[in-house]
């Protein structure tokens, strides 16, 4: 700012979001859209704004974890036996905390726990919801300053036994998203309705949104897997990289998945997650990790695979089943496709 005697103090839209016509928060973003269904009855309001609220709070964590001793191993596993990161755990109960208290929750289910979790079976009073999440993607990075992030995908409770409830397939989907805990905190969602981007503004404490009705770029010479696998990659997998290779494609690859397809979304490309030897169907979890990010890249125009089938059309048979995942621009899904034979 400059230190000229008469110079006007800036507002603070101006020093931030200038070139925007509305400043708009993630709160008054759900608000319109609810207004668009005059039936609502808030429930489903309630409950991103508990993913609003349950996300700042990890993102504090996150950009706090060394000082507060909370990076590192937890010295468990969880269902899968992965080990559990310090920040898994936090991240994973300040969502369930968050989340038990909203009417509007029936059930939740998070990588983290092994069975879904009932806050309150469907009473006949307004619709209810099941809220899946992978509390802290990627966490395996976090001692190293990488992004890491949050994903989120929410169904309709139909009625039932929990376990069987929560089975339905990634087109039954009335709300996906996730958020990354990068250089800056970007919470990403659709509600069916197209793709919304927000960017956490710290010293207000309120997710302001920066990009509408978003789209993925159709092409871009990027692709993003982990290639320390690729000899044991099926064949078509293995010629697609040697076709991308030879046609001059980059790669680009941390380790998280929240990170690797925001960067995709943004700038296009193709994310996979092959078949492998140690992981024959994949390593990726279908229900809160491939399902969600396949309803934004099909929201923003991308496509999303399992093998040679549509993600969202995959029908679950449990909870934390594995899928593989190809999933970007158009173009690009489609060249690795065309490989798989
Ligand atoms: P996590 O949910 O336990 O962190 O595991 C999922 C992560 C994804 O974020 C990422 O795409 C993938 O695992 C990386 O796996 P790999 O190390 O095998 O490349
Ligand atoms: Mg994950």
């Amino acid at each position: 700012m400059s230190n000229a005697p008469n110079a006007a103090p800036l507002e603070y839209h101006e020093l931030s979001i200038a070139s925007r016509d509305n400043l708009l928060t993630l709160q008054s973003h759900i608000l319109a859209e609810a207004s668009k269904h005059p039936g609502s009855t808030g429930a489903f309001s309630w409950i991103l704004s508990a993913i609003s609220l349950s996300t700042k709070v990890i993102a504090a964590k996150v950009r706090r974890a060394r000082l507060q001793d909370v990076l590192g191993s937890a010295g468990s596993e969880n269902v899968q036996g992965e080990t559990q990161q310090k920040l898994d755990v936090i991240a994973n109960e300040v969502l369930l905390r968050c989340l038990g208290g909203r009417g509007g929750v029936a059930l939740v289910a998070s990588e983290e726990n092994e069975q879904p979790i009932i806050i309150q079976r469907a009473s006949g009073h307004g619709e209810r919801y099941c809220v899946l999440f992978d509390p802290l993607d990627g966490s395996s990075n976090i001692d190293t300053c990488a992004g890491v992030g949050t994903i989120f995908s929410i169904l309709r409770y139909e009625g039932g036994e929990p376990e069987q409830a929560i089975l339905q397939c990634g087109a039954k989907q009335v709300a996906a998203g996730y958020v990354l805990y990068g250089s800056s905190t970007v919470l990403v969602l659709t509600t069916g309705h197209g793709v919304s981007m927000f960017v956490l503004d710290p010293t207000i404490g309120a997710f302001l949104r920066v990009a509408d009705a978003l789209q993925i770029p159709q092409t871009q010479k990027i692709y993003s897997c982990n290639e320390g696998n690729r000899l044991t990659f099926e064949p078509g997998y293995q010629k697609y990289l040697d076709w991308a290779q030879q046609n001059g494609y980059s790669t680009r690859y941390s380790g998280t998945m929240v990170a690797d397809v925001h960067r995709i979304l943004i700038k296009g490309g193709v994310f996979l997650y092959p078949p492998t030897k140690k992981a024959p169907d994949g390593k990726l979890r279908l229900m809160y990790e491939a399902n969600p990010m396949g309803m934004i890249i099909e929201q923003a125009g991308g496509k999303a695979f399992a093998r040679k089938q549509r993600i969202l059309d995959v029908q679950p048979k449990t909870l934390h089943q594995r899928t593989t995942v190809i999933l970007g621009s158009t173009e690009e899904v489609d060249h690795v496709l065309k490989h798989l034979g």
